[in-house]
């Protein structure tokens, strides 16, 4: 029986644990090769071994995506094997810091900036030849509710992903006469170990899993999608476009 994603190449960020994890196994059983990017290979081996026991396939990529050099090297060995990338699901990124604006130190907001942010841009530049070589390239960079609301202690996270809207809005209209499509998406409380951390008193039994949200993550992958430019909020399960305030 044909897969909705047979044959083709996907690219997860933040492939070892929780929202990324999921997802690379929703697109491995959806019929996708997996390309898995992150640091800890300890996860990315138990990712490999699920989606090898479900009959699917995984290159593993351990790398840290602060290097722009080890991401342009990954462009250049997709390439030499896959000749094109169909999916990219830009999902890594971290917390940052938990304090007041006034006391976050300037190493912690630059790590926060250059995971959330400048990675995705380096993954733009790199990954961009590669997906425009697809039938239908699919990118899908996953950004926060956080963004657009002001939450105590969380001003960098914010900060990062209210810039990724951005960033990825015009990616999005600057290719919206090609085939690329180009999205946003906000899975909201997912259990997960950056969510156990930001709200450690939090009433886990009400938050979406991992795996509900990776379902809707490969419907943002599929070579049918027409969307462009938006944002797919998880809990309201539908697309929204990026207003301009009023
Ligand atoms: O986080 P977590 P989530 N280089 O901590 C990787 C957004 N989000 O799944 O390198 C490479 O379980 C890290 O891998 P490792 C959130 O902002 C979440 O919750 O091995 N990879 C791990 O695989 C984020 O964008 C919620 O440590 C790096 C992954 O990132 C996305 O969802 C709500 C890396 C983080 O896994 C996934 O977050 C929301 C680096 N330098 C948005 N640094 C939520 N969970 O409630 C980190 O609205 N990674």
């Amino acid at each position: 029986m044909s897969k909705l994603l047979d044959g083709r190449v996907a690219l997860v960020t933040g492939a070892s644990r929780g929202i990324g994890e999921a997802a690379a196994l929703a697109l491995a059983k959806a019929g996708a090769h997996v390309i898995a990017v992150a640091r800890t290979g300890e996860g990315l081996a138990r990712l490999d071994s699920a989606i090898s026991l479900g009959g699917g396939t995984s290159t593993l990529m351990p790398l840290d995506i602060k290097n722009a050099s080890g991401i342009a090297n990954l462009a250049k060995t997709i390439d030499m094997r896959f000749k094109r990338l169909d999916v990219m699901i830009a999902n890594a990124g971290i917390l940052g810091t938990g304090v007041p604006s006034d006391q976050i130190e300037p190493a912690v907001w630059d790590d926060t900036i250059a995971i959330n942010l400048t990675s995705n841009l380096h993954f733009i530049r790199a990954m961009h030849p590669l997906l425009k070589k697809s039938d239908a390239g699919r990118a899908v960079f996953v950004t926060s509710g956080i963004a657009w609301r002001g939450l105590p202690g969380l001003a960098a996270y914010a900060a990062s992903k209210a810039a990724l809207n951005a960033l990825v809005q015009a990616y999005a209209i600057e290719n919206e006469s090609t085939k690329l499509r180009i999205n946003l998406f906000s899975p909201g409380a997912t259990l997960t170990d950056l969510f156990v951390t930001a709200f450690p008193g939090a009433d886990m039994t009400t938050v979406a899993t991992p795996e509900d949200v990776a379902e809707k993550l490969v419907e943002a992958c599929l070579p049918n999608l027409t969307e462009n430019g938006k944002v797919y909020e998880f809990r309201q399960k539908k697309w929204l476009s990026l207003m301009p305030p009023a």
